[in-house]
């Protein structure tokens, strides 16, 4: 009897000592590093987790834009991003997008090196029902639901704007029905910005009869590889007026490679320059008379991209196609943008 009556003040009296401890551990902080850790788990589990295929580090606009993604997608701002750098060779992004399928990320940010070449890895990401993100440059797919959407430049546009710079200049020195000699120092060729920039400026270009594309060479957007070609060049030519350089690595190389032969560059120059992407060195040479022109391409486009993930995130549809403000800098019109620009 005496037992009957103990057993359950017993239990009561332990399962009250238990809460104590509890309580008491709380407020005391006893319990705080395995909460922590809880805390930390359950925070990582809240992460957007994207796999960003950069497609190299071949210029400083590339540097930039890798820099401004991984500023964007921060943990601070809720991302864990797994970024890889596929060296400018198409089989390892498709090795890395692999693996971020096999990882099952949240997300593919994904900047293609060339535009073909993609359609069957973008099916697996597809079919794993991970939306991919095209950066910078796109893709040429038959199916365009491959991806979410695009977010970069208007390639073309720049090519355009290059092409309508040469008109207006060359009317300004009342040049227009002058016999022009051209080179055009392409992209990797097969890139969307070699694809833009070259199909915009050959569309103001073929309006003019007078202008004599001489030679349109891939130099891979890299400095070392247009100084080569642009050496080749200057001994097969001996009349070149215009560089058209479609990145300003290539333009810094081909300056190097004109002015190790005595032949000067820019305003008062014996060869004009047309450059793109705008980057700082490249201004400060516009300003200092050594570049015409610089067809600015934005490679801060992380903002973009972790919009439209936030957009997707909650729901809402999303455009195809997103592109970046720009704009085109002369001696005119450089020395603001000159003390402002980061890269
Ligand atoms: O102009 C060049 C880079 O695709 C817009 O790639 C980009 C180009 C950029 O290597 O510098």
């Amino acid at each position: 009897m005496k037992k009957n009556i103990l057993y359950p003040l017993l239990v009561a009296i332990m399962s009250l000592s238990l809460c104590a401890i509890m309580i008491i551990g709380e407020m005391s902080g006893l319990f705080l590093n395995p909460k922590g850790q809880e805390d930390q788990a359950s925070s990582d589990d809240k992460l957007i987790v994207v796999g960003v295929s950069q497609l190299g580090s071949e210029s400083v606009w590339r540097t930039a834009n890798t820099e401004s993604i991984q500023k964007s997608l921060s943990r601070e701002n809720g991302y864990f991003a797994i970024l890889n750098n596929a060296r400018q060779k198409q089989d390892n992004q498709i090795k890395a997008i692999r693996s971020f399928i096999s990882q099952r990320v949240d997300y593919i940010v994904f900047s293609p090196v060339t535009e073909d070449g993609f359609e069957n890895v973008l099916t697996e990401a597809k079919d794993a029902g991970i939306p991919v993100i095209l950066m910078d440059r796109t893709v040429n797919v038959e199916d365009d639901s491959l991806y979410v959407t695009h977010v970069g430049s208007n390639m073309e546009e720049e090519g355009r704007k290059a092409g309508e710079w040469l008109e207006g200049e060359l009317a300004r020195r009342n040049m227009s029905d002058e016999e022009i000699n051209i080179i055009v120092l392409k992209g990797t060729e097969g890139s969307t910005s070699e694809i833009g920039r070259s199909k915009g400026f050959h569309d103001i270009a073929k309006k003019h009869p007078g202008w004599n594309i001489l030679a349109e060479v891939d130099a891979d957007f890299t400095n070392t590889k247009a100084q080569e070609e642009m050496g080749k060049l200057l001994r097969q030519y001996s009349d070149i007026d215009v560089v058209i350089s479609q990145n300003d690595d290539m333009t810094f190389g081909a300056i190097e490679a004109m002015r190790k032969r005595g032949i000067t560059t820019g305003r008062d120059g014996d060869v004009m320059i047309v450059s793109f992407d705008a980057c700082h060195e490249a201004l400060t040479m516009v300003y200092n008379g050594l570049i015409n022109v610089d067809i600015e391409c934005n490679p801060i486009q992380g903002d973009y991209v972790s919009e439209v993930i936030r957009k997707l995130e909650n729901g809402e549809t999303v455009e195809k196609e997103y592109f970046v403000d720009e704009q085109v800098f002369t001696k005119e019109n450089v020395a603001d943008s000159l003390s402002s620009r980061a890269y």
